[in-house]
C-alpha cells in the first residue's frame, strides 16, 4: 500500500461532544467538530439543543428531548465506539440525568463500583460569552453531583468556579483552593482556566495561566495574553483539543499541553465575523 493510500485507509480515533449548537457557527459542538478535526480525530455528536445565535448572542435555544440526546450517545457508541468524549452546553437537569445513563450504560466516564471508563471531559458551560443562560439554575446541582464524579477533567472559567464551589479566584492560592473543592465534589482532575482573571481582578495581566491539578501534583500552563476582541467558542475549543489528545492516547498532562498550545494559536488567528465577536480559528498544530 502507498502512503497515500494509507493515510485514506486509516481510521482516526472517535471524539464524542455532547454540546449544543451554535447557528453563527463560533461555539458549541460546530467549534468542538473543527477542533477535532483539525487535531486528527473524528467527530462524533449528541446535539442537546439549538442555539439561536449570531457575532452579537443568544436570542433563544430549544432542548433536544432527553431521551434523544441519550439515543445519540448510544447509538454512536454502540457502532463506531468513542476514544473520549466531551460536554459543553447541557440546558437541563433532565438531559444531564439522560446523558449520565447513558455515558454509564456504554462506559464513558468513571463510575464509584468500575473505575475508570473512556476518558470523559465535564467543560460546565453556564452562560455565553455576552451573559446568556445556557444551564438552567436547578441543573447547577446535577453538574455537581452527576457529572463531577464521572470526570476525568472538568475545565471551569472563573465565573463556572463561583457558580459551582461559591469561591472567587483572584490567586494561585484560590485557584487550589477551588480546584481541592471541584475535587471534593469527585472531579478526578481540574483545570483552573485563567484566562478570565484580568476581567473579574481589574487587575493587568500579561499572561493567561492555567492550572492542572491531578493526583496530587499540579501542573502550570503558560501563554502571552493576547488582547484579542475574537474569542467566541475559546473554552469549547480548549476542552475539544483535550478531549482529542486524550482520545489519540496522550497522557492527561500532555493533551493539556496540546489544549493550551492549540488555543493559543487559535485566539492568535481569530477573526472578526459580523458584528459581535468573531470566532477562535481551529487550526492544526
Ligand atoms: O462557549 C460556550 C458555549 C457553548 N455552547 C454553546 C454556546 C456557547 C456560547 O455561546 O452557544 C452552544
Amino acid at each position: 500500500m502507498d502512503a497515500r493510500t494509507q493515510q485514506a485507509s486509516t481510521t482516526p480515533p472517535v471524539a464524542l461532544s455532547i454540546a449544543g449548537t451554535d447557528s453563527g457557527g463560533g461555539a458549541g459542538m460546530t467549534a468542538d467538530v473543527r477542533a477535532f478535526a483539525a487535531c486528527g480525530v473524528h467527530g462524533a455528536v449528541a446535539v442537546t439543543a439549538v442555539t439561536v445565535q449570531n457575532s452579537l448572542g443568544v436570542s433563544g435555544f430549544h432542548e433536544v428531548p432527553p431521551e434523544v440526546v441519550a439515543g445519540q450517545i448510544r447509538t454512536v457508541a454502540g457502532d463506531m465506539g468513542v476514544d473520549a468524549a466531551k460536554t459543553g452546553m447541557l440546558a437541563s437537569r433532565e438531559i444531564i440525568e439522560a446523558v449520565v445513563g447513558a455515558c454509564d450504560a456504554v462506559g464513558i466516564g468513571r463510575r464509584a463500583a468500575v473505575g475508570d471508563g473512556v476518558p470523559f471531559v465535564v467543560d460546565p458551560v453556564a452562560a455565553s460569552m455576552s451573559g446568556s443562560p445556557l444551564l438552567a439554575d436547578d441543573a447547577l446541582d446535577a453538574v455537581r453531583t452527576e457529572l463531577l464524579p464521572r470526570a476525568t477533567l472538568v475545565t471551569p472559567n472563573l465565573d463556572e468556579i463561583a457558580l459551582l464551589v461559591d469561591i472567587k479566584v483572584v490567586d494561585e492560592a484560590s485557584a487550589l483552593e477551588a480546584a481541592a473543592a471541584l475535587h471534593a465534589l469527585g472531579a478526578t482532575a481540574v483545570l483552573v482556566k485563567g484566562g478570565h482573571l484580568e476581567a473579574t481582578t481589574g487587575r493587568r495581566q500579561s499572561e493567561c495561566v492555567d492550572l492542572l491539578s491531578v493526583d496530587g501534583e499540579v501542573h502550570e500552563f503558560r501563554s502571552p495574553r493576547l488582547d484579542r476582541p475574537h474569542t467566541h467558542g475559546g473554552g469549547d475549543t480548549l476542552a475539544s483539543a483535550i478531549t482529542a489528545g486524550l482520545a489519540r492516547g496522550m497522557s492527561l498532562v500532555d493533551a493539556v499541553g496540546l489544549g493550551k498550545e492549540f488555543i493559543t494559536r487559535a485566539v492568535e488567528h481569530s477573526y472578526p465575523l459580523g458584528a459581535g465577536h468573531g470566532p477562535v480559528r481551529a487550526m492544526p498544530l
